[in-house]
C-alpha cells in the first residue's frame, strides 16, 4: 500500500487542501481524506486532479502527423487526406506499429491522457491476409499500451464495406476487412489476450454506417456481454449524411436507431453533423459524443452543436484522434474556441454550476471518457484506479492564482510543462514532465518514423 499526502486535489466535491490519498496493492484508490495531517504519507509538491480518458484513437496515424498539410490539389479535404493516410495504414508493420504507438501512449501520458481507447482497424498484413490466427496488429497495440503504463479499452473494429449499400471494399482498404464470423472470431482469440494484461479491457466497435450495416451491428451486440461499450464512427463529413439521405432516405443515427438501441454503452464518435432530431435523440439515450476538437479542426469535419447537446443532459467525451497534436489542455481550449468563434462570445460552455469554462469542460470529459472506456477512472474517489496527474506548482503562472483559477490557467494560459507527473494504477509513469522511457524511446522512434517516411 502507498500514502500520499497532496497539498491540493481536484476531488468530487471540489478543491480540497491537505488530502491523504491511500492506494491498494492493485493500484486503485482504498482511501481519500482531506484535511489530514499527512503521517506516514509521501508528499507531494502539486495540484493533483484526475487523468483524462482519451475516448478515440486510431495510434498509426500519429506517424502521419504534420505530412499532410501541404496542399495536394486545390479541393483538399476530409477524403484527399484518407488517401494519404491509407498509404501509411498500408505500409506500417505490427513492429513499427508497436514503437508508434508506444512513444504515442507516452506522449499521451505527458499531456494529461492516463487511458485510452483505441479504434483499431488495422488487422491484416499489407497484403490484405490474416495474420496466422494470432492479431499482431492488435498484439502489438496491447503491449504498447501495457509497456507505456497507459490504461486501455482495445476496440477491434468492424469493417466489411467502402460505402452506404454495401459497396465492396476498396483494394487500399484490404487491410481492415472482416465478415461479421471473422470479427467475433476475433473478439474471442482477444478476449484470452487482453484478460491477461492489467488495466486493460475490450469492447465492440463498428468502423461506421459506411463500413457496416445496422443488421451486422445487431448481431454483434446480441453476442456481446452486457457491460462491454460500443463506438462506431456517426457523421463526420456531409457527404455521407447525403450519401445515406440517397440510399435510405434518413440521416445516419436514425437508420441506426430503428434496428438498434441507443443507450448508454454508445459512444458516437464525431456526431457532427447530426440534426436536431438526432441530438436530442442521442442526447437522452445518455450515449457519449466523442468529440475529437483538434482532428475535427485539422480535417475539416466542422463544429458539433455542443452547447444545446450538453443543456439537453447529453454527455461528451474527448479524443485525439488522429493525433496531430497529444494534450488535454490543448483539446479542450479548440473546443472552447470553436464555440467562441462560431457564436461570437466568450465563455461560452461554462455553466452556472461552473462559471470556470476549464472546470466545465474537464468534468463533463472525465465523466464521458470513463463511461466511453467502461472503466474504473475519471474521478479521484475510493473505489476509483489511482490514475492522476500532478500540475507543477512551482510554475509562476500557476502558483500565484487562487484555485478557482488553477484550471483556466492550465487550460488556457498555459501551454509547457504545466504537467509534473503522471500515475496510472498506483505507478508513476512521467515525472519532472517526461515519461520514464523518453529518452530510450526517442532512438527506437526515430528510426521507425524514418523508415515510415523514406
Ligand atoms: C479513420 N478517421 O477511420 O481513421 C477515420 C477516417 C473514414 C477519422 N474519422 C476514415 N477522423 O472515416 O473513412
Ligand atoms: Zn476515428
Amino acid at each position: 500500500m502507498e500514502r500520499y499526502l497532496a497539498p491540493l486535489a481536484y476531488l468530487p466535491t471540489g478543491w480540497q487542501q491537505n488530502v491523504r490519498i491511500e492506494i491498494d496493492d492493485n493500484g486503485f484508490i482504498s482511501q481519500i481524506t482531506p484535511n489530514d495531517a499527512g503521517e506516514q504519507c509521501q508528499k507531494l509538491t502539486g495540484a493533483i486532479l484526475p487523468g483524462m480518458p482519451n475516448l478515440h484513437s486510431h495510434a498509426f496515424q500519429r506517424a502521419m502527423a504534420g505530412l499532410g498539410e501541404q496542399r495536394l490539389n486545390p479541393h483538399d479535404s476530409f477524403w484527399s487526406w484518407r488517401e494519404q493516410m491509407y498509404q501509411v495504414a498500408l505500409q506500417i508493420s505490427p513492429q513499427q506499429l508497436y514503437v508508434i504507438a508506444k512513444s504515442l501512449y507516452m506522449e499521451m501520458l505527458e499531456g494529461g491522457f492516463t487511458s485510452v481507447a483505441e479504434f483499431h482497424y488495422l488487422h491484416h498484413d499489407a497484403n490484405g491476409k490474416p495474420y496466422a490466427g494470432n492479431d499482431e496488429m492488435a498484439d502489438a497495440i496491447s503491449r504498447a499500451a501495457a509497456d507505456a503504463g497507459i490504461g486501455l479499452t482495445l476496440l477491434p473494429t468492424l469493417y466489411s464495406y467502402s460505402d452506404f449499400a454495401m459497396a465492396p471494399a476498396s483494394t487500399t482498404q484490404r487491410r481492415f476487412i472482416q465478415t461479421t464470423e471473422q470479427y467475433l472470431a476475433q473478439l474471442e482469440r482477444l478476449k484470452k489476450l487482453i484478460s491477461t494484461r492489467a488495466n486493460q479491457r475490450l469492447g465492440g466497435c463498428f468502423h461506421s454506417l459506411r463500413a457496416c450495416t445496422p443488421e451486422q451491428i445487431n448481431e454483434v451486440v446480441a453476442t456481446l456481454p452486457s457491460d462491454w461499450p460500443l463506438h462506431l464512427h456517426l457523421s463526420e463529413q456531409v457527404k455521407e449524411v447525403n450519401r445515406c439521405l440517397e440510399v435510405h432516405q434518413c440521416t445516419p443515427l436514425d437508420w441506426l436507431s430503428r434496428s438498434v438501441e441507443i443507450n448508454s454503452r454508445w459512444c458516437m464518435i464525431h456526431a457532427t453533423h447530426i440534426t436536431d432530431s438526432e441530438l436530442e435523440l442521442l442526447a437522452k439515450s445518455k450515449a457519449v459524443a466523442g468529440l475529437c476538437p483538434l482532428t475535427e479542426a485539422s480535417l475539416g469535419d466542422g463544429l458539433y452543436e455542443v452547447d444545446s447537446f450538453l443543456s439537453q443532459g447529453g454527455r461528451i467525451g474527448i479524443g485525439s484522434d488522429s493525433h496531430i497534436s497529444v494534450d488535454v489542455a490543448e483539446e479542450l481550449r479548440m473546443l472552447e474556441y470553436g464555440q467562441r468563434l462560431k457564436h461570437q462570445q466568450r465563455n461560452f460552455l461554462a455553466s452556472e454550476q461552473y462559471p470556470s469554462t476549464a472546470e466545465r469542460l474537464l468534468v463533463e470529459s472525465y465523466q464521458g471518457g470513463a463511461q466511453a472506456l467502461a472503466q474504473p477512472i475519471g474521478q479521484l474517489a475510493k473505489g476509483q484506479r489511482a490514475d492522476f496527474i500532478e500540475l507543477d506548482m512551482n510554475d509562476p503562472y500557476l502558483a500565484s492564482v487562487s484555485t478557482e483559477h488553477l484550471l483556466d490557467s492550465w487550460v488556457f494560459a498555459h501551454y509547457k510543462n504545466a504537467i509534473q507527473s503522471v500515475m496510472v494504477a498506483g505507478k508513476w509513469q512521467v515525472k519532472e514532465h517526461h515519461h520514464q522511457q523518453h529518452q530510450p524511446m526517442q532512438a527506437a522512434l526515430l528510426e521507425t518514423l524514418k523508415e515510415l517516411r523514406s
